[in-house]
């Protein structure tokens, strides 16, 4: 049964939006009107908030602002809103399950915060050393995620060693090969043999008055 409410569930399908977003990011307007578009048309979304403590070089802090926590940003709109550790999966799962039913009855959009913690860098350029304390990745203590759910499933009688020792080298030999496939489509030093139309095409039906303009300087 669909909640009681002024909007009707999703007429016709029971397709949830998932999105996923940095806490860093949250400090764009965007983020906002996305949280305004989902509160006023009851939207059934999952808006997460993976909060890894770090946007590049800015600390959670400065993103955060005023507000005590990024899921509390959720309540101000008037949206359910959750925080949660990220690095339990089981957690994660539960909460996702329950929005997305929540979502599917007419309940509309959750807000999840995940508060996790980013080990390495940013990327493969990104120095952590210049702007945090070097020992500060080992005094997270809430653990590596796949760690924690093997460890689980290994009580619980589910997994063992090597099977976990197997699967991680078909993903290993499967990542790999994917990231050959995707570089034999080009890469920023060769030739993609990709045409350059293609990324203004199935986006819009209407395609925008700016992204008209653009394909026709780009002479495509
Ligand atoms: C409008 C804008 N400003 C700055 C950047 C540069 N930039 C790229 S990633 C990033 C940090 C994003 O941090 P967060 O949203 O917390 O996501 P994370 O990468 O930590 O998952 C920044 C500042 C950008 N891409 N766009």
């Amino acid at each position: 049964m669909p909640l009681a409410g002024p909007w009707p569930a999703p007429k016709g399908t029971d397709g949830v939006s998932c999105a996923f977003t940095g806490e860093g990011a949250t400090a764009e307007g965007d983020f906002h009107y996305a949280l305004n578009f989902s509160s006023t048309y009851r939207a059934p979304a999952i808006i997460n908030i993976v909060n890894n403590q770090w946007a590049i070089s800015s600390f959670q802090g400065i993103a955060a602002g005023q507000s005590k926590t990024f899921a509390y940003r959720g309540l101000g709109f008037g949206l359910a809103s959750l925080r949660i550790d990220g690095n339990d999966f089981l957690a994660i799962y539960a909460a996702i399950q329950w929005a997305a039913q929540r979502a599917r009855l007419g309940g509309g959009a959750t807000v999840i915060e995940h508060f996790t913690y980013r080990k390495e860098g940013h990327s493969t350029s990104d120095d952590p050393s210049k702007y945090r304390a070097k020992d500060e990745p080992n005094a997270w203590p809430l653990g590596d995620p796949i760690d924690r759910l093997k460890q689980h499933l290994i009580l619980i009688g589910e997994w063992d060693d090597e099977r976990h020792a197997a699967l991680e080298k078909e993903l290993d030999a499967y990542v790999l090969e994917t990231y050959k496939k995707a570089e034999s489509l080009g890469t920023l030093t060769t030739q993609t043999g990709i045409n350059p139309a293609t990324m203004f095409e199935k986006v819009y039906e209407d395609v925008p008055t700016h992204l008209r303009r653009q394909r026709q300087e780009l002479g495509v």
